[in-house]
């Protein structure tokens, strides 16, 4: 790499954890990455990325960028550490590892997520690692397991409408989500589909970006939306609304989904959700009425106590309407399972050899460090937790227990490596090999390095290379290199017995490639379930001794929400971050400004809180300060704090998650981020 020639581009995907997964262009000149760019060959992206990523290079090159592995000096969370050598840092982990692993490896637990969604530099040498030393194994439930399971139960698994195919809708309900901010080229998508005479509808609790440049956005209360899709079905059912052949071939359990949407008219729900019941009526005349329909579901409803049924009732509506027979009619949550890489070859969940090993929710770190016992030693890598999980106070109080061994692999010191023990260098995305699915788009995506690692960064399947060998892991399994990992990913069966398989080769030339999934998927029924339906009735869900029908359930605060704590307070992504990170970047921190909380004129007037105020948001778990801004964006009793900043860039040296629960979701053991009740008063 060191001698690349003048101004070479090389191939890459985008890592972040996000829908769009563009193909990136960089532009090398000697051995410096100077410009990263969107490949205009590759649809999805055309040429275009967000504000975040054309700033690659300065997050890349950031003076702040980790070099060196580093050991703390200070108190846990101080952030003082000093330089060390990679064999003084990893002769330290091992020693302190070894005792463990060699009597009681349950007491292991890896806490990653996605900071890269890269298959090789995500699960794969790593799990493998985990899995040879028997540690407890991670439940990843931080952002979509709830949503995901219901889609399972539902569809039978992540799959949904292709997201290209949104250009032909004629009617487009984006619900749940903020596409101009976390999936703008979706967005892009659906511009093109209203050049063609489309109508943009926006069900989200707070006025978005998106929602204000849709042709009618309906402000509903969040955590509601199960009510709203049942009593659109109500009014397809009384209206006869229905795709009767679709229902019949096609779809499981309509008799009882009948009796169950019939109990929501659509009074009953514009009361629950805050809504018009004309509005309702409306919306289900329009869905009905116009071909193609499609509905793009996102993780915004899922983030609830009842999430995992929102997510069930609405997937149940295009088939009742026999939406799926168009290629522009659907639904669409998350496209992972129309993927076909080599996961289970990837990450050899085979390799695993302790029965004691237990599970470990992620959402629910905070508890889980702080239960006597069960975990001795973590490792972090791609994920921020003391930022991004629920409930930080019982999250930073068990990354500062003295008897916790921590290391982290990252980039920057985040909040989570000002509490490591050790802290290792990691490769940013243009230092390493890596392949990518994505959840929104049905392509693979492959990432050349473009330039060398910067400093002593190292890969982190490198990292757990070195790592296990000096744990006595010196199996032929942890030795695969990164390139020969992203060859492995398309060695799965299913690509290799497909009509056309996706060959290393093509990736290698083109950057990327289509899976194989047909541009109207479920047109003839041929859903992933059991029964090979859409299943309206879940017999899964009933052996479980779970609601087999798809029902709103109310939110665990806002329902009972008190005179304490009126307000109901949700934390969507602010634009120019990506979760907590970018959070360092200045120049997208200029252009978020600050940590702000949004809170409608009636609320603040009732607080005396003016527009500019320094404000304190509070509730028992915990308090943060930031600066209100007041706007109807926010509905009244709604306010919203953008995440997820950095708590020790916030005012008060928390964030958000100060005041969000570790409670989980009906379905997929999630957190309820958007399940919050709070009080807000001014710092004047
Ligand atoms: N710029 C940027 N892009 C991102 C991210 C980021 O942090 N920044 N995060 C990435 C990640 S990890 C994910 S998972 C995706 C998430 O992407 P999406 O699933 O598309 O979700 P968001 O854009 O977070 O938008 C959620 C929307 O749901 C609304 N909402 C909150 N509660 C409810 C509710 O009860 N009902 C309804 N109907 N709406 C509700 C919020 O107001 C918000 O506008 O985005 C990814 N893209
Ligand atoms: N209140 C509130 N909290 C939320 C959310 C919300 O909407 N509201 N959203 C939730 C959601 S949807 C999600 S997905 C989670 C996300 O939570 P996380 O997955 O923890 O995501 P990030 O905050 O982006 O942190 C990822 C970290 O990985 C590091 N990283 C990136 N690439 C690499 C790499 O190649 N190697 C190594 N070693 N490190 C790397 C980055 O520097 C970054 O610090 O947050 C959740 N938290
Ligand atoms: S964050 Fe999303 S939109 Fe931005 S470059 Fe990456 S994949 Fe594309
Ligand atoms: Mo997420």
């Amino acid at each position: 790499m060191q001698n690349a020639p003048m101004n070479t581009t090389i191939l890459g995907a985008c890592p972040h954890d996000c829908p769009d997964t563009c193909s990136l262009v960089t532009t090398v000149k000697d051995g410096v990455a100077i410009k990263v760019q969107g490949n205009p060959d590759h649809p999805m992206t055309d040429g275009v990325l967000c504000a975040k990523v054309s700033r690659y290079t300065e997050r890349t090159y950031h003076p702040d960028r980790l070099l060196y592995p580093m050991k703390r000096i200070g108190p846990k969370g101080s952030g003082q550490f000093e330089r060390i050598s990679w064999d003084e840092a990893l002769n330290t982990i091992a020693n302190r590892l070894k005792p463990i692993v060699a009597t009681r490896p349950e007491k292991l637990l890896p806490y990653s997520y996605a900071g890269t969604m890269g298959l090789v530099q995500g699960e794969s040498i790593a799990m493998r690692f985990f899995n040879l030393l028997g540690a407890a194994k991670l439940d990843r439930t931080i952002c979509s397991s709830a949503g995901g399971e219901a889609l399972t139960y539902t569809l039978g698994g992540k799959v949904g409408m292709k997201m290209g195919m949104f250009a032909e809708s004629q009617l487009i309900i984006i619900w749940g989500s903020n596409s101009i901010t976390s999936n703008i080229h979706f967005w892009r998508i659906a511009q093109e589909a209203k050049r063609q005479g489309a109508r943009l509808v926006c069900i989200d609790p707070r006025r978005s970006e998106t929602a204000a440049k849709c042709d009618l956005h309906l402000a509903i209360k969040p955590g509601t939306d199960a009510a709203l899709a049942l009593a659109l079905m109500h009014e397809l059912i009384t209206h006869d609304w229905l795709d009767h052949d679709y229902i019949a071939q096609y779809t499981l359990g309509f008799e009882a989904l009948r009796e169950r949407a019939l109990q929501w008219s659509p009074e009953r729900a514009a009361e629950v959700c805050g809504l018009k019941v004309e509005d309702i009526r409306q919306l289900a005349h329009d869905f009905a009425h116009t071909t193609p329909a499609g509905i793009r579901l996102n993780y915004g409803v899922q983030r609830s106590r009842g999430g995992g049924n929102a997510v069930r009732a609405i997937a149940c509506l295009p088939a009742l309407t026999g939406a799926w027979r168009h290629r522009g009619g659907g639904v669409l949550m998350s496209a992972t399972h129309h993927a076909r890489a080599h996961n289970i070859g990837l990450q050899r969940p085979d390799l695993h050899r302790n029965p004691k090993a237990p599970l470990i929710n992620m959402s629910t770190i905070g508890d889980a460090l702080n239960t006597p016992g069960l975990v001795e030693a973590v490792i972090v890598y791609n994920s921020n937790p003391v930022a991004v999980a629920p409930e930080s106070a019982k999250v930073v109080k068990g990354f500062a227990r003295e008897d916790l061994f921590t290391v982290v692999l990252e980039h920057f010191m985040t909040d989570t490596a000002d509490h490591a023990d050790v802290v290792l260098p990691a490769t940013t995305q243009l230092e390493h090999w890596d392949i990518h699915n994505s959840y929104g788009h049905t392509d693979v995506v492959l990432n050349q390095p473009a330039i060398a690692p910067l400093g002593e960064a190292k890969t982190n399947t490198q990292i757990f290379r070195e790592l296990g060998l000096r744990l006595g892991l010196n199996h032929p399994e942890m030795q695969d290199t990164d390139e020969a990992l992203c060859q492995l990913a398309l060695q799965s069966p299913s690509n290799l017995n497909s009509a056309q398989p996706i060959t290393w080769a093509a990736l290698l030339k083109a950057g990327f490639a289509h899976w194989p999934v047909a541009d109207a998927p479920f047109a003839k029924g041929g859903f992933p379930t059991p029964s090979g339906k859409c299943e309206f009735v879940s017999e899964r869900l009933s052996a479980m001794g779970l609601d087999p029908l798809p029902d709103h359930i109310p939110n665990y605060e806002q329902s009972n929400a008190t005179a304490t704590y009126p307000l109901a307070m949700i934390s969507p992504p602010a634009r120019n971050f990506l979760n907590s990170t970018f959070v360092n970047v200045k120049s997208l921190r200029d252009m978020e400004g600050e940590p702000l909380l949004e809170i409608h004129p009636l609320d603040a007037a009732q607080r005396q809180v003016n527009d500019g105020d320094m404000v304190r948001v509070f509730n028992d778990r915990g308090s943060y300060h930031c600066k209100a801004q007041i706007t109807t964006r926010a509905q009244p009793g709604l306010v919203v704090g953008l995440g997820v900043w950095w708590r020790k860039l916030g005012a008060n040296h928390t964030n958000v998650n100060e005041l969000t629960s570790q409670l989980l979701t009906d379905m997929g053991r999630a957190p309820v981020f958007y399940d919050c009740t709070v009080q807000v008063a001014s710092l004047r």
